[in-house]
């Protein structure tokens, strides 16, 4: 585990109202140019800038700071071959009678179907595992909330991504236990999500959709 001193003293530098205001107001505004995105370019990313945006992820809070989560960061050509061969053999049969009609019909709008062509065209995919438990020398040792915190890492990861002016897709094929035999990974861990990173292709479009109004998002208690 990573406590080094029981205690050691912490402060953010002061940032005046009006300046905070402007910060807070940037990002929403940068973040709020967010989209997913299904079609990628093959144009390739550094591999440093992949580190740096994982090791923002890993920056999450987490239960009992397990930090329970493995980045898998894929560009071997082969693997994305079996990845995506067992991907849209999954999602063939949610999109041919295992999703609700209900469920079909509220993914219409985003126009997504059974084809997952972006696992092997955009420059990396990154794998997400949740770690169920953690295991040291063969001893199995509790995490706990780690739905939690690799959800709040996964959206870390998203807003790292952006920030880059990179894109990417949540890709959850369903089920996704085929994620852990083709990558190896050990007993102990999860496939969470799917996630395609690179440029968006030249013709890559967008649903036309808008966000809840604040009115929608917040209710105060003041
Ligand atoms: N997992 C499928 C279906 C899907 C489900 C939801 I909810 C989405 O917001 C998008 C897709 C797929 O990835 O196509």
């Amino acid at each position: 585990m990573s406590i080094k001193a029981p205690f050691i003293p912490y402060a953010r530098p002061d940032i005046n109202p009006d300046e905070m205001m402007v910060r807070s107001k940037t990002y929403y505004d940068q973040m709020n140019e967010r989209r997913s995105v299904r079609k990628f370019s093959t144009r390739p990313v550094q591999m440093e800038v992949m580190e740096n945006i994982i090791m923002t992820a890993a920056t999450a809070p987490s239960g009992a700071h397990k930090q329970p989560w493995t980045f898998a960061l894929i560009t071997n050509a082969d693997l994305r071959k079996q990845i995506r061969a067992a991907a849209e053999e999954e999602e063939y049969e949610s999109y041919h009678g295992r999703m609700s009609d209900e469920w079909l019909r509220d993914l219409a709008p985003m126009g997504t179907d059974w084809h997952k062509p972006f696992i092997e065209e955009a420059p990396y995919i990154i794998v997400i595992f949740k770690k169920v438990y953690d295991l040291h020398e063969g001893e199995k040792q509790t995490n706990y909330y780690v739905n939690e915190s690799v959800g709040i890492a996964v959206g870390m990861l998203i807003s790292a991504i952006h920030n880059a002016g990179l894109v990417a897709l949540t890709h959850t094929p369903s089920p996704m236990n085929f994620l852990a035999k083709i990558l190896e990974r050990p007993e102990n861990e999860r496939a969470y999500l799917l996630m395609p990173v690179g440029y968006a292709a030249e013709d890559a479009t967008v649903p036309n959709l808008e966000r809840k109004a604040k009115s929608d998002v917040i209710v105060k208690y003041e």
